[in-house]
């Protein structure tokens, strides 16, 4: 689907998700990824995502990722991506004027890029808001910047799964260390007996757009292929985080994380 209209609507309402095509020309994405590989090791800036790396691996494809798409630069490739089509689209979605809140590249490299375990986005943006922003003011566009398969860990979707409502979640350590929120793998078991799961496997240029409370998560790349992937998050356009709540919010995570870290060393047999 390219086109969006009444029935791409019904199906988004079903399915908590719709699938478009060719959001991006595919030879723009190729200039994008060449762009991130020259940029990866210089281009992180992680002060404002909440899944931080801890200093466990040596494997780098796993952990690094570009968020500061500095699209002011006219060197910058990202600048040329039609962003106005894109939030026209999510706007239409989400039944009300989006503007993108954060954008994000994940490199998901060839034979090391992680999992990403199962979960609803909106658990991470939450507390950020407080109760005037529910889920429905975000949106989330993923867009695969190389052809996404199976064995390279695309993205899987738990069709229908947005119509549970919020899922309790857990925080977990991954094993690369990096801190992500999770649902409960006994409740991801119950409800993909009733949802679909739907492994996307989405074609270079083509995304994905889903809502905040729709279930999914990824495999690792065990493939020889770079399974880049960008992300736009959108929010209402009268909405913005309250600094406040998302100051609170990150340090109530910080010392979760200080827990589990802890409890990991406590574990550890003597030297
Ligand atoms: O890259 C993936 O497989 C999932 C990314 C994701 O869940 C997210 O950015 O919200
Ligand atoms: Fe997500």
């Amino acid at each position: 689907m390219k086109y969006l209209d009444e029935s791409a609507l019904n199906k988004y309402r079903e399915d908590g998700y719709i699938v478009v095509d060719d959001i991006i020309d595919p030879s723009l994405c190729d200039t994008l990824n060449e762009y991130v590989q020259k940029n990866k090791s210089t281009n992180v800036d992680r002060t404002k995502e909440i899944d931080k790396d801890f200093p466990f691996s040596d494997i780098l494809g796993t952990k690094v990722f570009i968020n500061t798409l500095d699209e002011d630069s006219t060197s910058n490739p990202f600048s040329l991506i039609n962003y106005g089509e894109i939030t026209r689209k999510a706007s239409f979605l989400a039944g009300q004027s989006m503007t993108p809140s954060f954008k994000k590249v994940y490199l998901k490299s060839a034979f090391q890029g992680d999992c990403e375990v199962y979960h609803q986005d909106y658990e991470y943006h939450m507390d950020k808001g407080g109760a005037t922003h529910p889920f429905k003011d975000y949106i989330q566009c993923f867009i695969a910047l190389e052809d996404h398969t199976a064995l390279g860990g695309c993205l899987n979707i738990m069709r229908g799964s947005h119509k549970r409502g919020r899922i309790p979640h857990d925080l977990v350590m991954t094993r690369n260390g990096i801190s992500k929120l999770t649902i409960n793998p006994q409740v991801l078991k119950e409800l993909s007996e009733n949802d679909d799961f739907q492994p996307l496997h989405l074609k270079k240029g083509s995304c994905v757009f889903f809502s905040y409370i729709t279930v999914h998560g990824s495999a690792s790349n065990s493939s020889p292929f770079d399974q880049t992937r960008m992300v736009v998050e959108y929010m209402g356009e009268s909405k913005r985080h309250d600094d406040e709540k998302t100051k609170t919010f990150l340090s109530r995570r910080r010392k979760q994380e200080r827990g589990i870290l802890q409890s990991m060393l406590d574990s550890l047999p003597p030297i």
